[in-house]
């Protein structure tokens, strides 16, 4: 049993932060899968690690660890192996800007359209009582009613109008750029990276009217960068989901 436990859903967003941020060190941890689609994250045992009731969580030794940009850097400075944050100030800086832009402003959006179109429609189908009963035992109120949303299909048209303006906007942005360094803010492949392309690595397939090879080739130079990486493969390998599975098509495409 290794020293590090990490409790995670699919390699993406969140939970593939730390996951990759593991792998490029080269650091052994349990694996505990939290099917957030069976609503795992918000029962009695996962609460009393995580209050908030959200995915992922971290042990090491008796250390529990949330928040999942946080929980990198920790991954970063407390492994030995490959360094995860560049040494001049200002790529540090303009990585920190990229992860901050990616959790406060553009990520909420790719959630939105994500929940919106894989979350809601993976768990609609069960039964309507075992649903509101689900929905009654999670702890913040927002995710309460992102999770009415999802299941409704109730997100309304300013909301996903809002969120597809940000995504586009974010998008464009990032092209910007990678048309100036081969990674995110820096030259060598860090924390921002990771960060970014647990949100986008499959965005020619879900936004082929915003990036693909003719409209975004400094983000498809950069996915193929990512996708060479063998972390990223074996990361991706532990996912279940059709998400996950999008991987073999996107090679396909790089
Ligand atoms: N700020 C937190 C957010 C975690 C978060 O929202 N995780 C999502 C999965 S990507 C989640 O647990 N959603 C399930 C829910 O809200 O019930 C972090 O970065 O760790």
């Amino acid at each position: 049993m290794a020293d590090i436990a990490l409790y995670h859903w699919e390699p993406n967003a969140n939970s593939g932060k730390p996951m990759l941020a593991l792998a490029e060190k080269g650091v052994a941890w349990d694996s505990h899968y939290t099917d957030l689609l069976n609503f795992d994250q918000h029962k009695p045992a996962y609460l009393a690690m995580n209050p908030q009731g959200t995915i992922p969580v971290m042990t090491h030794g008796d250390l529990v660890l949330t928040e999942s940009t946080a929980m990198m850097e920790y991954v970063d400075e407390a492994f030995a192996g490959p360094e995860l944050m560049p040494a001049d100030p200002r790529d540090r800086w303009r990585v920190r800007w990229w992860m901050k832009f990616m959790d406060q402003w553009l990520g909420p959006s790719f959630s939105m359209i994500g929940w919106s179109m894989f979350v809601g429609p993976s768990v609609r189908q069960k039964d309507p009582a075992e649903l509101e009963a689900a929905i009654e035992r999670i702890p913040l109120p927002e995710r309460r009613v992102a999770w009415r949303k999802a299941i409704s299909g109730s997100f309304s048209p300013e909301e996903m109008a809002e969120s597809r303006r940000r995504v586009a906007q974010g998008v464009a942005l990032l092209e910007e750029e990678l048309g100036k360094r081969p990674y995110v803010g820096s030259n060598q492949y860090t924390l921002a990276d990771i960060n970014i392309f647990n949100s986008t690595y499959s965005l020619p397939l879900g936004q082929p009217d915003l990036a693909g090879p003719d409209k975004t080739p400094n983000i498809m130079a950069w996915l193929k960068r990512c996708y060479d990486r063998p972390a990223v493969a074996e990361v991706w390998a532990m996912g279940r989901t059709d998400l996950a599975k999008r991987v073999s098509a996107m090679m396909e495409l790089l």
